[in-house]
């Protein structure tokens, strides 16, 4: 006999069907035992009748959650009066004709059969190998994974080529800190902070350019909104107009993605009791210092002088931008061009600026970009000034030595995305195995406490 997923048991009422699951749950009521089955596809009742399946209700009777049978039953329509509104598969119920376990499960060390995975953080994620399992759990990286894909799919259909970025640089892409840096034989070597440079040098040859990458950040603080180890969703075209070319092809993109999980994630939406964040016909735009204007008059906080918004200054900004125009969306930009990295292209009409932009959503951050120096003795003057090697870049500063048109780009962090469109409290949740100062995988602050 054909496995049947569960999905497609509403469609075999009167059938018996071969279905190989999990235990969910499983209910004594003594006279009957009813199992709560669970594939990939979803989650469906059925229920053991001792009088005229004997045999599979001894076998029953042993079953906890998380053993994994295949099960021949016949799928029965539910009474009106028992319909289960919130359970796709709810209007049916498979009445057990045999079981046979495939694998057995110690008993867990939670309860794992109710909608809402109540744990603490530490433990959803010191458990990870078995909280993935719960229907909530998947539905994050179900979303996570549509965002990727609709990023990629986005692109493509607009000439972009997927490339891929090597993991270990020989030097930092952003500035900064904030990077590992690895034992490589006798070299130095960092993991890469970007791919930033490389997209930068691929461009120049096939002008549209994606990658979907790992990228590393040594942040040295724990936040809500920080990982180590990020999904970096980075893009770059050459021949722009300007910086707001690389805006409008970023919008579209996100817009995109929004409409995407619309359609195709509307049951992981529900289930996290969200809906996407409104983004308006066109997303409004202002400088930085328009944008600290604002937040001085809304509040009196003045951060005209900062050189960044910081968590505060991003939240009340959206905030402004949700009353006055309905948006969750705001682009920043035109940040000062000393405190940005080398690359990013500064305002001819004002150098101390740049046209490099940010797009917050509801108060965070979720992509940077902007233009970028395509002339090269300008580019040279910013290694200058930026003190860099132009040895540890000359891979990248040859393509622009050879002609590099006008051009920009810009990267997502994908759990960002993913942790705000599901309102989860922290990013660790948005990361199937999160990397942060505290944890790779073992918790290294538990780690470190049993050395001593
Ligand atoms: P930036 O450093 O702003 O820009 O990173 C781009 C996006 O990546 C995500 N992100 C992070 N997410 C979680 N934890 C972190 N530690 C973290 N760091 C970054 C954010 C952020 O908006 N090269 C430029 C991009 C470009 O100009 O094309 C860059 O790396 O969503």
């Amino acid at each position: 006999m054909q496995r049947t997923l569960i999905r497609e048991t509403v469609r075999n009422v009167g059938n018996e069907v071969l279905i190989k699951a999990w235990i969910d749950v499983r209910r004594d009521h003594g006279k009957l035992i009813f199992l709560d089955l669970r594939d990939r596809s979803g989650i469906v009742q059925a229920v053991v009748i001792p009088q005229t399946s004997p045999e599979a209700y001894k076998v029953a009777q042993e079953l906890r959650p998380e053993f994994v049978v295949e099960i021949i039953g016949k799928v029965n329509q539910r009474p009106e009066k028992n319909v289960n509104k919130d359970l796709e598969t709810g209007t049916v119920e498979i009445e057990i004709k045999e079981i046979k376990i495939l694998a057995k499960a110690e008993a867990l060390p939670f309860d794992m059969g109710r909608a809402d995975l109540s744990l603490e953080l530490p433990t959803l994620l010191d458990h990870r190998g078995l909280t993935l399992r719960h229907p909530k759990i998947r539905a994050i990286f179900k979303v996570q994974a549509v965002i990727i894909d609709e990023f990629r799919q986005y692109l493509k259909s607009y000439d972009f080529v997927e490339f891929q970025a090597p993991s270990i640089a020989p030097a930092v892409a952003e500035g900064g800190a904030q990077v590992f840096e690895v034992s490589y034989f006798e070299h130095k070597a960092y993991l890469s902070q970007s791919p930033q440079l490389y997209k930068q040098i691929v461009m120049s040859a096939f002008e549209r350019v994606f990658s979907v990458n790992k990228i590393f950040r040594a942040e040295p603080s724990v936040t809500t909104r920080h990982l180590t180890e990020v999904v970096s969703l980075d893009a770059e075209m050459a021949f722009i107009d300007s910086w707001e070319d690389v805006k409008d092809m970023a919008e579209n993109v996100v817009r995109s993605i929004l409409k995407r999980l619309e359609k195709e994630c509307s049951k992981e939406l529900k289930m996290f009791g969200v809906t996407i964040p409104k983004m308006i016909d066109k997303t409004p735009f202002m400088s930085l210092i328009e944008a600290q204007q604002k937040i001085f008059e809304n509040s009196g906080r003045d951060v005209r002088n900062e050189k960044d918004l910081n968590p505060e200054d991003e939240r009340e900004i959206c905030e402004i931008v949700k009353k006055e125009t309905g948006s969750d969306f705001i682009f920043i930009y035109g940040y000062p061009t000393k405190h940005k990295p080398f690359y990013v292209y500064p305002n001819p009409e004002n150098p101390e600026f740049n046209e490099g932009m940010d797009l917050l959503c509801k108060g965070l951050e979720w992509l940077s970009g902007g233009r970028r120096i395509n002339d090269f003795d300008q580019l040279m003057t910013h290694v200058k000034e930026w003190k860099m090697n132009p040895e540890k870049i000359k891979l990248f500063l040859e393509a622009f030595r050879y002609g590099v048109p006008p051009e920009g780009g810009f990267a997502f962090g994908a759990e960002r995305m993913t942790m705000q469109i599901l309102e989860l409290q922290n990013i660790r949740e948005a990361s199937m195995f999160p990397r942060d100062m505290e944890r790779i995988d073992e918790r290294l602050s538990s780690t470190v406490k049993q050395k001593k």
